[in-house]
Order: C-alpha cells, then sequence, then structure tokens
C-alpha cells in the first residue's frame, strides 16, 4: 500500500495522480505478507509458538484470551471464496502476445497494430460444468479466456474452445446451466452432461443442437490445452485508424495441432489424475515447453446487415466456414510463465467481455449483450465488492486515475479533498483531464426498433449447421460423436427424453440417427435432415496435419535386466526433440547395470497408460510383465498410441498380445536415429486411427475412413 502522500510531495513515478499505484503481480512486498525472517500475527508481532494454543494448564481448556489462536482459525475459516457459478474449474499462465502487425487495417488496438509489438497476457482455461475441484477430462466445453494488458488498458477474449454456443439470447443462460449443472436434488452427477436434466433442456430448446454436436465430438474432450482451439464466438465490430469498420470472429489456432482424448482415456483419467490438463500445462511450462497459439480473425463486411453469405452473424449458434471467410493470423500468444500462488492469480482473475480497447467494439447479439452484464456483477459477489480491479492480477498495467473511491477492500490511499470533476479546491492535485486522444468512443450507430421480446426469423434454423459440422468430419470423427450420444443418451432415465432427442437427431442425420437409436435399443424417428450442406473441411481434426513433437511424452517400459545403455540414449534423443521421455519400472529407485544408473520415474503402480503419447519397451526387460504392464500396453494399444520395442523388448509386446506388427507399431535392433525418427514421426501423427475400432456401419460420407 502506497504511505499517504503530503500535498506538496510528487507522486511516484507509477502512480496516477489519485495517488494509486499500478503494481504487478510480482511486487510481493506489497501485500506486507511475507517479509521479514520471523513468523508474526497479520499485525507484525513475532511469535515464538504457534503449534500450542494457551491454556489453563497443559490438560486444561484454552483461554479466550488466545488472540493468536483466535486469528489463526479465523483467517482459516474464511479462506474460501464463492467458486465460479460457472466455469469454476479452471487453470492458467501467464505469457505475451506478439503482433504480426497483420491487423492495422481493420483495427486501430494498439496490442495489434505495429509488428512485433508485446502485450502481456494471462490466460485461464476451464471446465464449464464441474465444482472448483472435479476432473479435468470430463465431456464439457472448455473455457478459454485471455487478459491482455494492453497500454490503452486491459482487453479480455472471454472465449471457448468451440465456436457456437447453445443459446440465442442471455437471458436463458441462468436455465441452461442450471439444466447441466449437477442435479439440485442429490447434487449427481458431477461435472458432466449424461443426466436427464441436461438432455431435456436440449431437447426442448432445439437451438442448442450445433452446440451438442460440438461437445459430443472429440472436441469436447481435448488431450491437452496446448492442443485446443480457442474462439471469441460471437462476431465483433473492428475499427480502423479512419473510422472504417468490419465484422470479425475471433479465433485461436494452436501451433502444437487441434487433438483430443479418446474416451476412455478421458474417463481413466478422470479417475487416476483428475489434474492430468493442469499438470501437462504446468509441466509443460516449467520444462520450456511453451503452449502456443496464433490469433486469427475472420473479417466480414460491416454492411448493416449483420449476416454475410446467409448466415446470421449475430446469432452465435452459427459458425462461418473457413472456406467463406479465411483466418486471417495477426498475432501469436506464447504462454511462458506459471502463477506463483493459485489463489492470488488463477482463481482471483476476473474476465469481462466489456473490458474492451479503442478498435473493438460488440455488435447487438443478443447472447453477448447479457454476457456484458453478467461477468461485472458476478464479481461483486465473488470477490467480496467493487474494489476487485486492485487485486494485483487484475490491475491493468498502464496508468489508471479511474476517480472511482471506497467500498469493500479498497487498498489505494486515495489523496486530496475533491473526489469528482472539475474541481478548483485540488489546486496541486489535477483531476484527470478527459482523453481527447486515445479515448475510447463508440462508433455512433443507429439504434432503432420496437422493444419486444423476439427474435429474427434467421434464429430459426436449427439444424443446419449441425448437420455441415458432422458432415464435415472424417468417419473416425462420426462414430466418437454416435458413441458419444448413446453414452450419454444411455444415461437417461426418462424414455421421453430420449426419445425427443433422436427426433432432434433425426433433423440432423438420418444415418447418425438410426445408428444412436440402434445403440439405445429405440426405433429411430423420421426427421426432415437438410438435404445438402457444403462440408467444411477446416472442422475436422483428421487427417493430422504434422504438428511438432515437442511437448509429448513417452514411457520407456525397462527393469533390472534391460539395455540400460539404449535407455539413456532414447531419453538423450527424445529429449533433443523436446519430447520428455519418462523410465517405468517394476519398482521405484534407480536401475543399476555396471557404472550406468538409471533414475525410475514411475512405477508399474504409478504409471498409467494416459499419461503417456506412446510407450517403447526396452531390449532385455523381462518378457513376463506383471498385470499392470499388460494393462498399460493394451490401454495404449486400443488409444492408437504408438508402441515400440527394441531387441527383444517385443517379446513383451507379444506378451501383452500386442500385434508384432502394424500402423503406430516401431520395431527395432537398436535404438538408433532410424528408431528414433520413426518414433517422433508416429508422435506427430497423435494416433494410429487405422488401428481404431469401428462402429457398425457401411456407410462412409466422407470418402471412405480416414482421410
Ligand atoms: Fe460466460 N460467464 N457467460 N460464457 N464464461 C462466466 O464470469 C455468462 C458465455 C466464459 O476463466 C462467469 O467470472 C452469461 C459464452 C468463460 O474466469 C459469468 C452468458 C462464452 C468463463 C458468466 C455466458 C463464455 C466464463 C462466471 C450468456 C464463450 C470463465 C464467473 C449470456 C464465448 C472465465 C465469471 C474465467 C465465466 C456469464 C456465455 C465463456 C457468470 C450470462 C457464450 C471462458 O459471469
Amino acid at each position: 500500500m502506497p504511505p499517504p502522500r503530503k500535498r506538496d510531495q510528487k507522486a511516484p513515478a507509477n502512480a496516477g495522480p489519485t495517488g494509486a499505484v499500478n503494481r504487478r503481480v510480482s511486487d510481493v512486498d506489497d501485500a506486507r505478507a511475507q517479509t521479514g525472517t520471523h513468523l508474526t500475527t497479520a499485525q507484525g508481532l513475532r511469535l515464538p509458538d504457534t503449534d500450542h494454543s494457551l491454556k489453563a494448564g497443559s490438560r486444561g481448556p484454552t483461554l479466550l484470551e488466545d488472540f493468536h489462536l483466535r486469528e489463526k482459525i479465523t483467517h482459516f475459516d474464511h479462506e474460501r471464496i464463492p467458486e465460479r457459478v460457472v466455469h469454476a474449474r479452471g487453470a492458467a499462465a501467464h505469457g505475451v502476445f506478439e503482433s504480426y502487425g497483420t491487423a492495422s487495417s481493420v483495427t486501430k488496438a494498439a496490442f495489434l497494430g505495429k509488428k512485433g509489438t508485446k502485450t502481456e497476457v494471462f490466460t485461464r482455461f476451464s471446465t464449464v460444468l464441474g465444482s472448483r475441484g472435479s476432473a479435468d477430462t470430463v465431456r464439457d466445453t472448455r473455457g478459454f479466456a485471455v487478459k491482455f494488458y494492453t497500454d490503452e488498458g486491459t482487453f479480455d477474449l472471454v472465449g471457448n474452445n468451440m465456436p457456437v454456443f447453445f443459446i440465442q439470447d442471455g437471458i436463458k443462460f441462468p436455465d441452461i446451466i442450471h439444466a447441466a449443472k449437477p442435479q439440485p436434488d442429490r447434487e449427481i452427477p458431477q461435472a458432466q452432461s449424461a443426466h436427464d436434466t441436461f438432455w431435456d433442456f436440449v431437447s426442448l430448446h432445439t437451438e442448442a443442437t450445433h452446440h451438442v454436436f460440438w461437445n459430443m465430438s472429440d472436441r469436447g474432450i481435448p488431450r491437452s490445452f496446448r492442443t485446443m482451439e480457442g474462439f471469441g464466438v460471437h462476431t465483433f465490430r473492428l475499427v480502423n485508424a479512419s473510422g472504417e469498420t468490419s465484422l470479425v470472429k475471433f479465433h485461436w489456432k494452436p501451433v502444437a495441432g487441434v487433438h483430443s482424448l479418446v474416451w476412455e482415456e478421458a474417463q481413466i483419467a478422470a479417475g487416476c489424475d483428475p489434474d492430468f490438463h493442469r499438470r501437462d500445462m504446468a509441466d509443460g511450462i516449467e520444462a520450456g515447453a511453451y503452449l502456443e497459439y496464433e490469433l486469427g480473425i475472420q473479417v466480414m463486411p460491416d454492411d448493416g446487415t449483420d449476416s454475410f453469405e446467409g448466415i446470421d452473424l449475430l446469432d452465435p449458434t452459427k459458425l462461418v466456414p473457413e472456406e467463406l471467410a479465411v483466418v486471417q493470423l495477426v498475432g501469436k500468444m506464447t504462454l511462458n510463465r506459471n502463477p506463483t500462488n493459485y489463489f492470488a492469480e488463477t482463481e482471483q482473475v476476473a474476465f469481462h467481455t466489456g473490458n474492451l480497447v479503442p478498435g473493438v467494439e460488440v455488435t447487438n447479439d443478443p447472447l453477448m449483450q447479457a454476457r456484458l452484464f453478467s461477468y461485472l456483477d458476478t464479481q461483486l459477489t465473488r470477490l467480496g465488492g467493487p474494489n476487485f480491479t486492485q487485486l494485483p492480477i487484475n490491475r491493468p498495467h498502464c496508468p489508471v486515475n479511474d476517480m472511482l473511491r471506497d467500498g469493500m477492500h479498497q487498498s489505494a490511499v486515495h489523496t486530496g479533498v475533491a473526489a469528482y470533476r472539475p474541481n478548483s479546491i485540488d489546486g496541486d492535485e489535477p483531476c484527470p483531464a478527459d482523453a481527447s486522444e486515445g479515448g475510447y468512443v463508440q462508433v455512433p450507430r443507429v439504434i432503432d426498433g420496437t422493444a419486444v421480446r423476439a427474435q429474427p426469423a434467421s434464429f430459426d434454423d436449427h439444424f443446419s449447421q449441425a448437420t455441415m459440422f458432422y458432415r464435415s468430419l472424417s468417419a473416425v470423427e462420426q462414430d466418437h460423436i454416435v458413441e458419444a450420444f448413446t453414452f450419454e443418451l444411455g444415461k437417461v432415465y426418462e424414455q421421453a427424453i430420449k426419445e425427443r432427442e433422436l427426433l432432434v437427431l433425426a433433423n440432423v442425420d438420418t444415418d447418425l440417427c438410426r445408428q444412436v437409436a440402434a445403440g439405445l435399443g429405440l426405433p429411430a424417428p423420421k426427421g426432415e435432415p437438410v438435404a445438402e450442406v457444403t462440408p467444411s473441411a477446416a472442422l475436422a481434426q483428421l487427417p493430422v496435419k504434422e504438428g511438432p513433437v515437442a511437448g509429448r511424452k513417452i514411457g520407456i517400459i525397462a527393469d533390472a535386466g534391460s539395455d540400460l545403455a539404449g535407455v539413456a540414449r532414447l531419453v538423450k534423443d527424445t529429449a533433443a526433440l523436446g519430447v520428455t521421455a519418462l523410465v517405468i519400472a517394476p519398482v521405484g529407485g534407480t536401475l543399476k547395470s555396471g557404472r550406468r544408473q538409471i533414475v525410475v520415474d514411475r512405477t508399474s503402480a504409478t504409471a498409467r497408460s494416459i499419461e503417456f503419447d506412446a510407450l517403447v519397451v526396452a531390449a532385455g526387460t523381462d518378457p513376463n510383465p506383471d498385470l499392470k504392464t499388460v494393462v498399460m500396453l493394451q490401454e495404449a494399444f486400443r488409444h492408437c498410441k504408438a508402441l515400440a520395442a527394441w531387441g527383444d523388448g517385443a517379446g513383451l509386446l507379444k506378451a501383452a498380445k500386442i500385434p508384432g506388427k502394424g500402423p503406430g507399431i516401431e520395431l527395432a535392433d537398436d535404438v538408433d536415429k532410424d528408431f528414433t525418427a520413426r518414433l517422433s514421426a508416429a508422435l506427430v501423427l497423435h494416433r494410429a486411427w487405422e488401428r481404431a475400432p469401428r462402429a457398425g456401419t457401411a456407410r462412409r460420407r466422407n470418402s471412405g475412413g480416414v482421410r
């Protein structure tokens, strides 16, 4: 807290005229919580003992007089704040955004200006439905919220990993969330949509269909945060220096490619490692494998129609296919620093769709309009008052002079007496001037209309883009959607809800509906799906575009009898590619052979296949594995991951009933360059999808099988 300033004192260089100093999270001394070398009370009183309460005799009752006990317990009792009403489960990282300088023709936003302009960012990823302690890998939409600390003020791009949303009007948000969160009688199920109220809602509000298809697709179970796309969802209005406007959709394109888990893997991870995604991000950053995403914009003319190629740009259940408006890359975000303290940063960060900068404006999308109210409002309860912008993580990284005063948890010590403007009293305390340059001025817009609770007719098409999405996917991805619908509806108790959702599916794709109905043991109803859609190749995750191998993880199965020189070489060679190799052995400690020693990273009891993108068996390893190792290898095989062995290590694969050859199975005599290169090529492909078990369908709409 800055000391009170006398009238004749100069403000510190980084202070606004009110004296409120702009500080960053790194200014830990500001909190006066971890200074000095001795334990103290919150008042700074040194404490010789914090393990024993003050009692009337060593076996007597505790004295009310014990102020230290009371302070310690009282503070503890109030350590929790309300979790976010949605997106409670999240993880975040700091980073930097660098402009490519390619957006300046459409926006005057300084952070998108000159090539090379750098802006600090804080990005929080989240699931929507689960509580703060729920599992990372549940089937759900993921939040992708980025705070840009720009020189012109903070800009928040509060997006998701899917380009569309369940509802068209924000007034329905409490309803969809009540339906999707655990049911209120028993608070079951946690963090998932596979239950009656969710399917009741989405089958009654068919505008949700497109988003439901994204959730049931592989996008609902991302492999990691680093392999997720992000979308601003709504249409934004960008304004350039000449005042010309365009309508845009924001996209984040992960440099590592777009990859997902398979359903069984997601379920195993939810039990074995509920922190799967946050651990992956934190470990990756710590190991120097930073997360990278390019920001892109689809630019559409702002011609007064708010539509483009027949697509209503104000309807958040619709996307604009990339084939109609290419995604132009305008910059790159690199997440390169883990938070120091989860609560201070990740939990207390407050995003707000109304945090805009000159050059970025909103549109009339009725979902976006409701959000503009909600994000500020929710912080009042969650962060306990109106001063949450003073929390270190929420402070702008530019001067602030807001003329806001007082309120709960006020931590600025404002000087002067005239907290209004203009004023003639605080003489040498000049009140802030109007920003004649660089101020935020909305582009003048004509607003005219009759007050009605109604929506345009164009919002009535609930199915055609769901059909387009489904038919744009590869056969493997389509199979996954069939399986996901069959699983989720199979968890629904009410027959009427299943039947109603089948009717929705019948209006999207007849064959899909037939397959799901067969899985549920119900007749397939007849619908009227649109006859013709133009598929959008950009919506499919397969075929995989070769991405970087860095950031991938392999497990090397070895024991005391293994070729430890080969193990050491593989660890070294893969590390050079940015791949983390962990050694898995029957017991912990060190594997020793002669003078060579290899530290065991995982035992067969602590390792599980889900952690690895590939498993490799070392030569010399006992070919009679324990059951856990067999399960691990079989899971990796079922999940289409790369499997490899050198020398007689292949015997262990055989013992686990893994075929001796086939897609994604790499065997070699020795660890050499060729072996590492083949392993790396398999990793880059993410999975050997050719091994995927096929759902019972002969029909393949998209040019047959995996393309
Ligand atoms: Fe949110 N949303 N939302 N949302 N949302 C919140 O804000 C809300 C919507 C999104 O990591 C809340 O601080 C309404 C769409 C993310 O802290 C709350 C509506 C999209 C996050 C809220 C929507 C999102 C939130 C809860 C419909 C994608 C997590 C706590 C009108 C474009 C941000 C909070 C973080 C969080 C309201 C719809 C994304 C209650 C009313 C569409 C990523 O204010």
